[in-house]
This record gives structure tokens, sequence and C-alpha cells, in this order.
């Protein structure tokens, strides 16, 4: 499934990989992945995001090489590459500002993927939705090339399949990601820095904050559903970012128990942010759709317009009823 795709890297020299708005370690490792096969091949590589990288991945990129955010002048000069490598992503859609620049140049465009499509941007796309990340089919597609898989590399790659199973919890049942993971780790990656890095980087503040957040869990619907509160206040008196309230409704599903998790925040602009989760045979997407947000079956969001207590009221009845 490679042939055409190695062809292309072969009769051309300059390339521009990039992936989908707000990257994350699959869209990072993959790009960084490709980047670095190509420049063991004697190419011309530069990696572009419309997005900064987050902190978490940033380790993998100690030189800055990957340009993110693009400023305009990035986005002028990507046009002239001779090939644009896309991962993690496969509509044009999910470029943001690099859209019209890459769309419109004459590149020849590789899609490499593993999200559902409606349609190919280019016959030159690999895309399996059957890999737990892209970071997978990236491994394969330098495996199949021969070219020497960089120290670099494997820790990218491996940060990729890592996040996007969140650590190997959703790895499928096909064992490919946890094979690929082990040639990886026979490769140099050593898997508790790499955990450290990517994980372990809650600062004072926002461990403060969660704190204050579960220690006034609420239960409802007979011990099923479980929900936190998080006013300006808590987060004005932590010290923390509105940001760091990312990841706590997580906690609300290592309860036993618990089929439904949601996280209320208190926003500065009078509207109150909703995270719901739900264990696999619970959908929690229609209580996000009817308040008109969004997301899939386990993991959803929406905006509500009102106070936090009448959040709460209508969001945990709703949930109740999608027991
Ligand atoms: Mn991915």
């Amino acid at each position: 499934m490679w042939d055409e795709i190695k062809a292309a890297i072969a009769s051309n020299q300059s390339f521009v990989i990039s992936s989908h708005v707000n990257p994350d370690g699959d869209s990072v490792g993959s790009a960084l992945g490709v980047y670095e096969c190509l420049k063991t091949l004697g190419k011309d590589a530069v990696v572009v995001m419309n997005d900064a990288i987050p902190d978490a991945y940033t380790w993998l990129d100690p030189d800055g090489d990957i340009i993110a955010p693009a400023s305009e002048a990035d986005i002028a000069r990507l046009g002239d590459m001779d090939v644009a490598v896309i991962v993690d992503a496969n509509g044009w859609d999910r470029l943001g500002r690099l859209r019209k620049p890459l769309e419109e140049s004459p590149a020849v465009k590789v899609v490499i993927d593993h999200h559902p499509y409606s349609e190919l941007i280019t016959p030159l796309s690999v895309i399996e939705t059957n890999a737990s990340s892209t970071a997978e089919l990236v491994y394969d597609l330098i495996d199949s090339l021969g070219a020497p898989l960089s120290s670099r590399a494997a820790d990218a790659l491996y940060t990729g399949i890592l996040t996007d199973t969140v650590s190997f919890r959703f790895a499928r049942s096909a064992p490919c990601a946890h094979v690929i993971a082990a040639k990886l780790l026979s490769a140099g990656v050593d898997p508790s820095r790499v955990y450290d890095q990517v994980y372990n980087r809650n600062t004072g503040a926002r461990t403060r904050l969660m704190g204050r957040a579960l220690s006034d869990i609420q239960f409802t619907g007979c011990g099923r559903v479980a929900w936190l509160t998080v006013t300006r206040s808590m987060i004005e008196e932590t010290g923390a970012l509105s940001s760091d309230t990312s990841g706590f409704v997580d906690v609300t599903m290592t309860i036993a128990g618990i089929r439904i998790g949601i996280i209320f925040v208190e926003s500065r602009d009078g509207t109150v942010q909703i995270s719901l989760r739900s264990r696999p045979d619970t959908d929690i997407n229609q209580v996000a759709v009817d308040l008109g947000g969004g997301g899939h079956r386990n993991a959803a969001g929406a905006v509500y317009s009102g106070t936090l207590e009448q959040a709460v009221r209508t969001v945990t009845a709703a949930a109740v009823t999608a027991l």
C-alpha cells in the first residue's frame, strides 16, 4: 500500500509535513517520524503546524524544528515544496490557516491517517481506520522504506501510540500497537521517561484545584452519575488556569459503579463549560447535542448559557435520563 508514496518520496526533494489544528501527541509524533525519516534519506523537510505544540510534546523538538504556530510568512512559502505530507488528518478543513496554501499548491499530496473519511483529497492516501494511531502507520512506512529509525523518531512514534491509545487502554484488539511499541523499545525508547514527559506535568496550582473539585464530588442516579464543579473563585484562589481543569472529569470514571461523569466549569463570560464521559454501554453524546454541543458516544461537551446551579440541575437530570 506504500508503493506509490515511496515512489513520490524517491522522485522528489523538498517536503512540507503538516497535521490538524490543535496538534496532539499523535500528530506531533507522526509528523516528526516522517520528518526524521525524510532527513535520513537526504531530503529537505519542514514541519509546519497551525497551532503551538502543547508543552507535553515540546521535549521531542528541543531545537525547535517544528514551525508552530505558523506565521503568515511561514504560510506564504509552503506552496513551493515538491510534496505535502498530511498526517493524522484527511480533510482540508482540519488544517486551519494552512489549508489554502497547501490545497492550492501544485505539490504532490500525501495523506497518512487513521480517522474515518468521506472522500480522499489525494490518490496517495494511506488511511487505516483500524490502526490505533497514525504513528503506527508512519512506523510501517519507515519500515517498508528500509530507512534507519533515529532515536528521536522512535521516541516520537512511541509518543503517538502512547497518547492515542491513552497509555494502551484503547489499543483495540489488534496486537499491532503493542508489536510496534515493542520494536520501538528495542530501538531504544525509554517508556518511563516518555510517560514522565507526557503525563507527569501537573503544576501545584492544578493539583490544588483538582483537590478542591474532587473534595466536593457529588453523586446522583443511585450512584451511577458523578459530577464535579469548578467555580471562578476556586480557579482564582488556587492560582490555576481554566485550562487546568482538562482531565478532571476522567477521574470520576475511575470510581466503581459510575456510568456517567460530568464536570461543570464556570467561565468568565457567564457561561458554563460542560464535559461529559460515559462507559462504552452508555451514550452521552445526545445529552451534549441537546445542549447545543456534541462529541462522541463516550466523551462529549457543551457550553451552557446560565448559572452554574441551573447547568447542574439541567444536565444531571438529562444524564440520569440517559442511563
Ligand atoms: Mn491520531
